[in-house]
């Protein structure tokens, strides 16, 4: 596929190569003119920016880089999300199917996936209420509340921060909360098995799995 004059392949290598290169400033100029070009932004986000963090992580967890230097990479990763985001469409359906309130597991600072779940989400016509990340299990349980919520999704990415997701189901069921919402776990090493054997109803490896999922339960 071309898009004017750039194939998409190679939109996709420039996004990943930038964050490769934990390059901030070439990362953002590639999501604006990959935009320019008529490149869809979903797909510069999950196949683009998001195979150069997964690269970044290899690289990670071989010693080839060191943790400043993924820092960089990872603030260059959300600038150009940040950009990609704000051309999506508010929702595809035009609806609202369900309110999820999401967040990352207190303790845990890893963001920039639960971001993309988002995104996706909004996308697909779910009312997304956003936590942020590093959150309390009783803000989860409040903002559920608040929200008046029909799912709750955290996200973990470490051994140490997975457990806050069983915990999290506990506080539900305490809040009286757990037979009014869907819970739905996600991250790096949350898995079918880890949410059967919390009592989670859905566990989603990927962003696009989230939406999937969660379609099938409220269109
Ligand atoms: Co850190 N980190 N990190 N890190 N980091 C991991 C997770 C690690 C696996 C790397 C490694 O050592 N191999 C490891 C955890 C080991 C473990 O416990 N098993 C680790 C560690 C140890 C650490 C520190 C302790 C390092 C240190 O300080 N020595 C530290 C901890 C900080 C803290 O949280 N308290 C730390 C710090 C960081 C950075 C700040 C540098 C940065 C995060 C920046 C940010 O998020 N804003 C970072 C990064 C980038 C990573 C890796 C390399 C990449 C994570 C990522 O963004 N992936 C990661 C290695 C890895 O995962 N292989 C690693 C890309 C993203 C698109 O994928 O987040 O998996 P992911 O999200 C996917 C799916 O998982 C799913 O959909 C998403 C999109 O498709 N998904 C959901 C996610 N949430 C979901 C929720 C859902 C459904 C699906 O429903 C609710």
């Amino acid at each position: 596929m071309e898009v004017k004059g750039v194939n998409k392949a190679e939109w996709m290598e420039k996004a990943t190569q930038s964050i490769l290169d934990a390059d901030e400033k070439v990362a953002v100029e590639v999501a604006k003119r990959s935009l320019e070009a008529g490149m869809d932004p979903l797909e510069m986000i999950n196949e683009g920016f998001s195979e150069g963090i997964r690269r970044m992580g290899d690289l990670f967890d071989r010693g080839k880089v060191f943790l400043p230097t993924l820092i960089i990479a990872s603030e260059a990763m959300t600038a150009a999300v940040r950009i990609l985001e704000q051309a999506l469409p508010q929702t595809e359906t035009g609806k609202k199917l369900a309110t999820v309130v999401l967040g990352t597991i207190e303790g845990d600072l890893h963001d920039i996936g639960k971001g993309i779940v988002a995104v996706m989400l909004r996308v697909y016509g779910f009312d997304v209420r956003d936590l942020g990340r590093d959150v309390p299990i009783d803000v989860f349980v409040s903002k559920a509340k608040e929200f008046d919520a029909d799912v709750v999704g955290s996200s973990a990415l470490m051994t140490t921060t997975q457990v806050g997701q069983k915990a999290l189901e506990k506080a539900l069921k305490e809040a009286g909360l757990r037979d009014r919402v869907k819970t739905i776990v996600g991250g790096a090493v949350a898995t079918d098995e880890w949410a059967e054997k919390i009592g989670a109803d859905l566990y989603a490896e990927d962003a696009g799995e989230a939406v999937m999922k969660l379609k099938e339960l409220f269109s």
